[in-house]
C-alpha cells in the first residue's frame, strides 16, 4: 500500500482501544499543549503547517499496544516494521492540525480515534514538491479538501511521511480522543 491510506479495522482490538480510552483520559489533565503558529520545511522534506492541540506521551498501556499494532501493520504493508513513538491526541473546540507530513523516522503511521466526537483526517495525494510559498495560502482554520477519512470507520493506517494531511478545526463539543501510532520500517526511513 505504497502510496496510500487505508482504514484497516484489524491494527487495533476493541479492548485495547477501550483500555487506551481509559488510559488517555486519565492523562488529559497532565497533557500539553502544542500550539504551532509557523511554516516550516524540515530537512528539505517534512513540511510542518500551524497547529494547535493537546497531546501526552504517558501511557503504559498504549506502549505495550503498540509493539502489536506494529506487528500487525507489517502483515498489512508486507515489510518489516517497528513502533519509534506513540501519543494521545487530544482537540477541543477550535482545535486543529495543519497541513503537514510526518517525520522522516516515521514514514507509516496508525492513527485510531478512543473516543468523543471528530472530523475527518484530510489526506492530500496532489502536492509532493514542497515549499512554504506553495503552502503559505493554506490556512489550517478554515476547511480543506484532500482525501477525507472518518476514523469512526476504523483505525488508519497512513504514509504520513509521504502524503501530507491535516485535520480542520475541531467543532463539537466533546473532544476528540485520538491515539498515534508512528511506525518505521527497519533498514530505511522512508518507504
Ligand atoms: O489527528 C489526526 O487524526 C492525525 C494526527 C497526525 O497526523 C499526527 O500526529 O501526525
Ligand atoms: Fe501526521
Amino acid at each position: 500500500m505504497t502510496g496510500t491510506a487505508l482504514i484497516a479495522p484489524s491494527l487495533v482490538t476493541e479492548q485495547e482501544r477501550r483500555d487506551m480510552l481509559v488510559e488517555a483520559e486519565v492523562h488529559l489533565p497532565t497533557a500539553s499543549r502544542s500550539d504551532r503558529s509557523n511554516w516550516k520545511i524540515v530537512d528539505g522534506r517534512q513540511l510542518l503547517g500551524p497547529a494547535r492541540f493537546s497531546y501526552s506521551l504517558r501511557g503504559d498501556i498504549r506502549q505495550q499496544v503498540q509493539r502489536r499494532v506494529a506487528d500487525r501493520a507489517a502483515k498489512l504493508v508486507d515489510v518489516p516494521v517497528q513502533p519509534i513513538q506513540s501519543n494521545y491526541l487530544y482537540y477541543f473546540r477550535g482545535d486543529y492540525l495543519g497541513l503537514h507530513h510526518d517525520q522522516a523516522r516515521c514514514p507509516l503511521s496508525a492513527i485510531v480515534l478512543l473516543g468523543g466526537d471528530a472530523g475527518p483526517l484530510c489526506v492530500h495525494s496532489e502536492p509532493r514538491a514542497i515549499s512554504i510559498e506553495q503552502f503559505s495560502d493554506f490556512d489550517p482554520t478554515v476547511e480543506h479538501e484532500g482525501s477525507r477519512f472518518m476514523l469512526q470507520q476504523g483505525p488508519l493506517l497512513l504514509w504520513g511521511g509521504l502524503l501530507p494531511h491535516h485535520r480542520d478545526p475541531h467543532t463539537a463539543v466533546r473532544p476528540a480522543i485520538i491515539v498515534t501510532f508512528c511506525l518505521g520500517i527497519e533498514g530505511q526511513s522512508s518507504p
